[in-house]
């Protein structure tokens, strides 16, 4: 069992997809991590430990060599959709409460920015890591963050800016958020913020990258 959780790992880490897939081609014609979800499920492996031990341990490595610079945008993109590809063999144990979201995060780009290349990779890896992500889109105005929050009961909220003329609707979305809602954590991020603009605008965690996130997240649940 050990062996195909690992395999499975291995597969997220490097984005093997499945077994068509070329990429990567040293891995040609081996099962990716399609096959191997399923093949675990059938030998009677619970979804939770394919997820924990398979899936997400994969996809975290991605995301530390992703933070050190080892790996690039088009790894991680190939990573998420080999992990993606083998969550949908997962969704009948979310839908069935067998397998549970370590919790739900929204996630947007504020208002006024269209940017959602470095937003979408943040919500990948954090769903990658077994959260639920609500992915609101780009110019995302505050009340719609505030309506998500309170649709989804949510406790995670993180906004993506690019622009530093954006920066100012981040400030007003989490002052937005923070008065209409309570017990809420707002993560910040995007090229043109830093800690000094978080502690200036009261959002509770800035990370320069998708890894911090998860890890923060993380930490916040058992
Ligand atoms: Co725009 N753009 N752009 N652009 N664009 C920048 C950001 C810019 C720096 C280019 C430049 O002038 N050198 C500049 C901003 C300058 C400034 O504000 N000081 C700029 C500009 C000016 C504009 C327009 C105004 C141009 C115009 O129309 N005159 C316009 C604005 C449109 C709008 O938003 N209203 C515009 C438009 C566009 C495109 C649509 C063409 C396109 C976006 C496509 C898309 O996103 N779907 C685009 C692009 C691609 C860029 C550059 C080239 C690349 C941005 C990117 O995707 N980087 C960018 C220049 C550059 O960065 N070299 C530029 C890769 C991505 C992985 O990194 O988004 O930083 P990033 O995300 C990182 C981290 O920041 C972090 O994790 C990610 C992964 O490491 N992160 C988070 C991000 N969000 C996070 C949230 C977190 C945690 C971490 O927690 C919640």
């Amino acid at each position: 069992m050990e062996t195909l959780l690992g395999k499975i790992a291995y597969c997220v880490e490097f984005g093997k997809i499945n077994k068509k897939a070329p990429y990567p081609p040293d891995m040609k014609d081996q099962d990716g991590a399609d096959e191997l979800t399923k093949q675990a499920l059938d030998q009677g492996i619970n979804a939770d430990m394919i997820l924990k031990n398979g899936l997400v341990t994969g996809m975290e490595k991605v995301g530390i060599k992703f933070r050190e610079n080892k790996v690039f945008v088009p790894q991680v993109l190939m990573s998420a959709k080999a992990m993606s590809t083998a969550m949908a063999h997962l969704k009948p144990f979310f839908q069935s409460g067998e397998v549970k979201h370590r919790g739900i995060f929204i996630i947007g780009t504020v208002t006024g920015d269209l940017h959602d290349i470095g937003k979408n990779l943040v919500a990948m890896m954090i769903e990658g890591n077994g959260w639920e992500v609500i992915d609101l889109g780009t110019d995302v105005k505050p009340e719609k963050f505030v309506e998500a929050i309170k649709k989804h009961s949510a406790n995670y909220v993180g906004l993506s800016a690019l622009l530093t003329t954006t920066m100012i609707n981040m400030e007003k979305t989490v002052k937005e958020i923070k008065s209409n809602t309570s017990g809420i954590n707002i993560l910040i991020g995007g090229a043109p913020v830093n800690d000094e603009f978080r502690i200036q605008i009261g959002a509770d965690f800035y990370s320069p990258d998708p890894q911090g996130a998860v890890e923060y997240l993380n930490k916040h649940v058992a």
